[in-house]
């Protein structure tokens, strides 16, 4: 069994069509009171998609143990079946992101040609300098790009100039960087020094890179650097963008923030500077946790979403060079919870706050703003958030083929059962 038949998902639809038909049109009614045409929203809404971490779909366990479910993906040819089963049940997570060396193809255009066999594309593909591999001549303990022993940069140049060479074969159109190098101690690293080296270091990789393709560099507070994180917050990735060139931009994931950051300010801020390359989805309590998006903080998802809409919607923004294009992906880890059930749900939270976010009355909120009415200016967000879009979120999957219901369709037609006895180790 590899894919969810659409027989099995079309039939779950007409088990709930009565239902959903009632919930969409009291959605639609209600909306047209407050001067919304449903069909505008509905349209608008379908134009999302997002993207799948290869590395989400197993177990990942914290650095305390793992607790592996049976049928998890042994290869990235698996992963791409259980992306598959995600986007045949969303409808919009069209895009898989794969980590090198962790899925390194054996054959690229093998690899190419099942994704397209199961309507999956590529996205960003990921390096990875934050683990020694087996045989690599040098070791990554003191740092990959940023090292002080530039046998030890170039081997993480070179790493980096096989992921492009992997993601074009690929047709992927970006390179995403996350570096884990830093010091734990004051006094361990020169702390300029090694943001040059880092710099310098990727001026090499991005020199390589297709003049289609975009570098994204992802900030991180802290972790596995205990004290100083060379990329450590969203000024340096902006600098870094900056050094580099048009075709670099910062990435943003939601879980590398200190706590109670204002990441909408960032994103806000990122805009401005043309420089917001993307996003990590995720949702986190105390640090990098992440968790499933939307399961802490929906608030501060929604008004995310709600900078980004607005700055669509800018037309200042629409003359942007390069275009205002944010990538959107997932970047998840799963300890508890089955990988494929968590990342629908966690995209169908990106769907509902990006949805919400249409939902925001822009000239009523300009003029409050301007009024300096706080009240009637939070109101107007607010309005916007407890609206429940549930239904228009169903209609985009149904219109798609996929299941208004997902995860009790992926119950019901026992793919995860099935795996559990075909991928035996
Ligand atoms: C890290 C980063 C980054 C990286 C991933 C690897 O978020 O995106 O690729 O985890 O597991 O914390
Ligand atoms: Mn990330
Ligand atoms: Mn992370």
């Amino acid at each position: 069994m590899d894919r969810i038949c659409p027989e099995l998902i079309a039939a779950a639809n007409q088990a709930l069509t009565k239902s959903f038909q009632q919930d969409f049109r009291a959605l639609g009614e209600s909306l047209s009171r407050r001067g919304l045409d449903i069909k505008n929203i509905l349209a608008e809404s379908a134009s999302l998609t997002v993207a799948l971490p290869s590395w989400g779909f197993s177990q990942a366990g914290t650095r305390f143990g793992r607790f592996p479910i049976a049928g998890e993906p042994r290869n990235v040819a698996e992963k791409m079946f259980d992306a598959a089963v995600v986007n045949d049940l969303t409808g919009i997570t069209p895009r898989v992101s794969i980590h090198v060396p962790w899925d390194k193809p054996i054959d690229s255009k093998i690899l190419k040609r099942q994704a397209t066999s199961l309507g999956l594309a590529f996205d960003s593909i990921n390096s990875n300098t934050f683990q020694d591999q087996p045989g690599q001549r040098y070791s990554y303990r003191f740092g990959s790009l940023s090292h002080t022993d530039r046998a030890v940069r170039r081997q993480a140049i070179e790493h980096h100039l096989e992921c492009v060479e992997i993601g074009r074969a690929l047709g992927s159109k970006a390179l995403t960087v996350w570096l884990a190098d830093g010091g734990s101690f004051p006094g361990q690293q020169h702390l300029r020094l090694a943001l040059e080296r880092v710099i310098g270091s990727l001026r090499e990789i991005y020199s390589a890179l297709p003049k289609t393709w975009r570098l994204f560099t992802e900030h991180k507070p802290f972790e596995p650097a205990f004290y100083s994180t060379v990329v450590q917050d969203w000024g340096t990735s902006l600098m870094i963008a900056q050094a580099l060139g048009p075709q670099a931009a910062c990435l943003v994931d939601l879980g590398h923030h200190l706590p109670n950051c204002n990441i909408e300010m960032v994103v806000a801020r990122l805009i401005a500077a043309n420089r917001l390359g993307g996003f990590h989805f995720n949702d986190s309590k105390f640090a990098d946790d992440d968790l499933s998006t939307g399961s802490i903080k929906p608030y501060q998802l929604f008004l995310i979403f709600n900078e980004l809409v607005d700055a669509a919607r800018d037309p200042e923004t629409k003359k942007s060079r390069p275009p205002f294009e944010p990538a959107y992906m997932i970047d998840q880890s799963h300890n508890l919870k089955d990988p494929i059930e968590d990342l629908m749900l966690s995209a169908v939270e990106i769907h509902r706050a990006f949805t919400k976010a249409l939902l925001v009355d822009r000239t009523a909120l300009a003029r409050y703003q301007e009024m300096n009415d706080v009240v009637m200016a939070e109101r107007t967000l607010k309005v916007a958030y407890e609206t429940d879009v549930s239904p228009i979120l169903a209609e985009v999957r149904r219109q798609a083929g996929a299941a208004l219901d997902p995860v009790a369709v992926y119950r019901r037609c026992g793919y995860r059962e099935a795996k559990a006895c075909e991928r035996r180790n």
